[in-house]
C-alpha cells in the first residue's frame, strides 16, 4: 500500500541574523539566530518510499548534489539506510529568492521523512535533522518565536505565536526569481574573506541577548534598532567580501530610505534584509495597511505580502 507522510512549514525570519558557521561539517552557527515563524507562507512536502531519490519542487524536479548530502545523513540518524524516497514540495511564495523558502522546505521535509520512518516528529529531533539540510530550518519546527543559538544543534521556542497578536511583517518582494549566491556559499565566502567577520561574531551576542530581553516586554523602542544594526551589520560583511556580495537592488535601498523617512513620522516599522533584495518590515498591525501605502507610493510596482507569526510544522499521514 502507498503511504505518503505529509509535513507543512512556515518561513522563518530571523530578526537578530545568522550568517556564518561555527562548523561548517556540522552546520552550527557562528551567530545566534531570533527569528518569527511567519504565517500564510507555507511550504508543503510530501514523501514516500520510492526505488531510487527524486526530489521536485514546485513541480521542478531538482539536482540531486543539494539534497543528497541531508537525504544521506537522514536515512542514518533515522535507521533507513538503503531506502529511497519521492519528495514533491511546493512552495505558496518566491523560492530561493529571499523569502527564507530553504527554512521552511527543509524544515517539512525533515518531518515528512521523520514521520515516513516511523518515528514520532518531535519538534527537538526534527530541529536537528532540519538543520542538516539548512541552519535556518531548525526553527520553524516550533511557531512564533525561535532562538538558535550559536554553536549549538537545534533551535529553542522562545515565544509561541500568541505571545504577541499585533506583530506584523510586511514583505516587499523587490525582484522574484532565484538568488545569484547561495547563502551557503556567501556566508563561507564572508567568513575566509571578510576583515569584518570576527568583529560581526563576537558583537552578535549582546544584540540577541539585548534583542530577547526587548522582545519579551514587546518593546518595538528597543527591539527595532536591535533588528536594523543586525542586519546592516551582516551586510557590512557581505559588501566586504571577496569577490562582495552585493545582494540588493536599487528598490532595496529605495524602501530602507523610505522608511526611515515614515519612522520620523511616527511609524515602527523595522526592517530587514536576507541574501535577496526583497525587504521585510516588522511593525505593529495597525499600522501595516498604511504602511504598505506608504511604501507603495514612494517605491511603485511591487508586491507587498503582510504575514502574522505562525504555528510551527505540521505532519500527517494522508489520510486516503
Ligand atoms: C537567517 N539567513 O538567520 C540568515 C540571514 C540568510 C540571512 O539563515 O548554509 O539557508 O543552509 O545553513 O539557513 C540563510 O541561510 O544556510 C539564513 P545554510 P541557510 O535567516
Amino acid at each position: 500500500m502507498r503511504r505518503l507522510a505529509y509535513a507543512e512549514a512556515g518561513p522563518s525570519l530571523a530578526l537578530i541574523k545568522y550568517w556564518g558557521k561555527a562548523s561548517a561539517h556540522n552546520n552550527t552557527p557562528a551567530t545566534g539566530s531570533l527569528a518569527v515563524t511567519l504565517s500564510g507562507l507555507t511550504s508543503r512536502t510530501q514523501a514516500e518510499l520510492a526505488d531510487a531519490d527524486c526530489i521536485t519542487v514546485n513541480g521542478q524536479v531538482q539536482h540531486l548534489e543539494r539534497f543528497t548530502p541531508f537525504l544521506d545523513s537522514l536515512r542514518t540518524e533515522l535507521g533507513l539506510k538503503g531506502a529511497c524516497f519521492a519528495v514533491d514540495s511546493t512552495n505558496n511564495f518566491p523560492t530561493s529568492a529571499g523569502l527564507a523558502s530553504s527554512s521552511s522546505g527543509f524544515a517539512a521535509l525533515a518531518g515528512a521523512l521523520t514521520l515516513l520512518a516511523g518515528r514520532e516528529p518531535e519538534p527537538r529531533l526534527v530541529s536537528r535533522l532540519a538543520r542538516l539540510g539548512s541552519g535556518s530550518a531548525t526553527r520553524p519546527v516550533y511557531g512564533g518565536f525561535t532562538v538558535f543559538d550559536a554553536g549549538t544543534e537545534e533551535a529553542v521556542a522562545e515565544h509561541d505565536e500568541n505571545f504577541w497578536p499585533e506583530f506584523r511583517v510586511v514583505l516587499a518582494v523587490v525582484r522574484e526569481g532565484a538568488k545569484a549566491v547561495s547563502s551557503r556559499v556567501g556566508m563561507e565566502r564572508s567568513r575566509l574573506t571578510s576583515p569584518y567577520y570576527a568583529p560581526w561574531v563576537s558583537s552578535s551576542v549582546a544584540v540577541l541577548a539585548d534583542a530577547r530581553r526587548a522582545l519579551a516586554q514587546r518593546d518595538w523602542k528597543v527591539l527595532g534598532p536591535l533588528i536594523r544594526q543586525s542586519y546592516l551589520r551582516m551586510f557590512s560583511t557581505m559588501f566586504s567580501s571577496d569577490p562582495p556580495l552585493i545582494y540588493w537592488q536599487p528598490e532595496s535601498l529605495a524602501l530602507i530610505q523610505a522608511l526611515e523617512s515614515l519612522r520620523a513620522k511616527g511609524y515602527q516599522a523595522w526592517e530587514t534584509m536576507d541574501a535577496g533584495p526583497q525587504v521585510k518590515v516588522f511593525c505593529p498591525a495597525d499600522q501595516a495597511e498604511a504602511l504598505v501605502t506608504e511604501l507603495d507610493k514612494r517605491v511603485p510596482g511591487l508586491r507587498f505580502l503582510t504575514a502574522a507569526p505562525g504555528p510551527g510544522l505540521r505532519t500527517w499521514w494522508d489520510p486516503s
